[in-house]
């Protein structure tokens, strides 16, 4: 028999710390908040059944302090940490230092983490695993001439990627010999600045590929599940705006024969808890590209087509819990929307943070709203800028669309500039409309 938690620590803040306090309440798992100065009257502290205040306003200093974050689980006698998304979410050195101290870290294990956080071990992961990848480099490449003979091998254009990299930074395009050296030399510089690692690797580049990611979540007896797709190509500067369970671009058949790779591959590996793996899809194929070892910001879509609780089946995993399905009893029904909406002028996307004096969310059938503000809340101007996130589900994708421009008219949000008119235009677009786009088709949007 396993045991479940009686008092989970929540090491985050803002809507994620909503929802996984959400899912503790349900379960009967009592919540401990945490929070900077900055944050001592948001609405996950009021919610909690306790809380800490771990330090100042600065991330360093109060959400990303691990010393901090053990003694205030210590002193409230918390069983277990759940890290949400960012900060230290896919911290394998967090952890490791969690589980070293008794606790169970919600969340996969620290090797997995460590493997999964440098992209060539991720990637010869899945190699070995037989998941479809892009190609490229068999390793780390060492030298430009080694970059030179690769390219040529795999053809222009290519890519550089910092292995410690992800989200963007580090990469450089060459799209011919000409441009290798530099491509590579710049990588490197990059990779080295950003993240104190100048390892880089090579990839075939993908000229018009959508982002298309699998969430999976696996418990410690050996079942692993998929929970479908998710499209997250409408990107802007690798801030994702829009998310939709399934993608427009697949079919029932595509993501059951991908999902039935990458689960037996995971259950080989002996992953456990949730995770996600990125793919890009272009000319009918997939190619992996990075897995995230987290719950991730739109994992709402996911839930609202398959009618799960995605942290719910975190905290059973977590204690110890079996999955208690199978894949064939995970069904997909309709479609689901995700407007992430921040707290950012619409048109040039400078921060807007200060006081809501007035909030409306928007209700309704197939309506969610993932967020952390109330009437006369500060948005403070130290962390990410999102402030909610509205969530649709509809029979179709049409009725999702038509469902999220009424919620987005319906929403109020008074007193800071939100993105809330540009997603209204978005929804009204006919290639949007269609599905009719790549990772770069938001670029574009917003240029014109
Ligand atoms: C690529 C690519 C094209 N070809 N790799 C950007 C962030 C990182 N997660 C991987 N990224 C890309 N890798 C190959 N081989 C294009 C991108 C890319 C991108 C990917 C997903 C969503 C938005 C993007 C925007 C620009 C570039």
């Amino acid at each position: 028999m396993t045991r479940p938690f009686t008092k989970v620590l929540i090491a985050n803040r803002g809507e994620i710390a909503l929802r996984i306090h959400r899912a503790c309440q349900e379960m009967g798992i009592r919540t401990v908040a945490v929070h900077s100065t900055a944050d001592a009257s948001a609405m996950h502290v009021r919610l909690a059944d306790e809380s800490v205040c771990i330090g100042p306003p600065a991330a360093r200093d109060s959400y990303l302090n691990m010393a901090a974050l053990l003694s205030a689980a210590a002193i409230t006698g918390a069983e277990a940490i759940h890290p949400g998304y960012g900060f230290l979410s896919e911290n394998a050195n967090f952890a490791e230092m969690v589980e070293a101290h008794g606790l169970a870290f919600i969340g996969p294990k620290p090797e997995h983490i460590r493997m999964m956080g440098d992209k060539i071990s991720a990637k010869d992961a899945m190699r070995r695993l037989g998941v479809p990848l892009v190609p490229g480099s068999a390793g780390a490449v060492e030298s430009a001439e080694q970059a030179r003979a690769i390219a040529v091998e795999i053809g222009y254009p290519v890519i550089v990627k910092a292995a410690a990299g992800g989200g963007g930074r580090g990469m450089k395009v060459a799209r011919g010999a000409h441009e290798i050296e530099e491509a590579w030399q710049l990588a490197r510089t990059e990779a080295k600045a950003a993240f104190g690692n100048d390892e880089v690797y090579i990839e075939k580049y993908l000229d018009r590929p959508r982002h298309i990611e699998l969430q999976v979540m696996a418990d410690t007896h050996g079942n692993v599940v998929h929970f479908g797709e998710r499209d997250c190509s409408l990107q802007r500067r690798h801030q994702k705006l829009v998310e939709e369970a399934g993608s427009p671009a697949l079919d029932g058949a595509a993501r059951d024969a991908l999902g039935a790779t990458v689960t037996a591959g995971l259950r080989q590996l002996g992953y456990r808890n949730a995770g996600t793996l990125e793919f890009l899809w272009q000319d009918g194929q997939f190619a992996f590209i990075e897995m995230n070892t987290r719950l991730q910001v739109e994992h709402p879509v996911t839930e609202m087509v398959c009618g799960v609780d995605l942290v719910r089946e975190q905290l059973r995993v977590a204690a110890g819990e079996a999955l208690g399905y199978a894949q064939s009893d995970i069904t997909f029904n309709g479609h689901a929307i995700e407007c992430r909406i921040t707290a950012e002028d619409p048109v040039d996307f400078t921060p807007s943070p200060g006081r809501v004096n007035t909030y409306h969310a928007p209700g309704g059938l197939g309506v969610r709203v993932d967020s952390a503000l109330y009437s006369g809340y500060s948005v403070p101007p130290h962390y990410d800028s999102l402030v909610a996130k509205l969530v649709v589900h509809g029979a179709t994708r049409a009725q999702a669309i038509a469902r999220m421009k009424r919620c987005l008219n319906e929403m109020v949000v008074d007193g800071i500039k939100t993105t809330i008119p540009l997603h209204a235009r978005i929804m009204d677009d006919p290639e949007f409309q269609a599905g009719d786009y790549t990772i770069h088709w938001l670029e574009r949007f917003v240029a014109r």
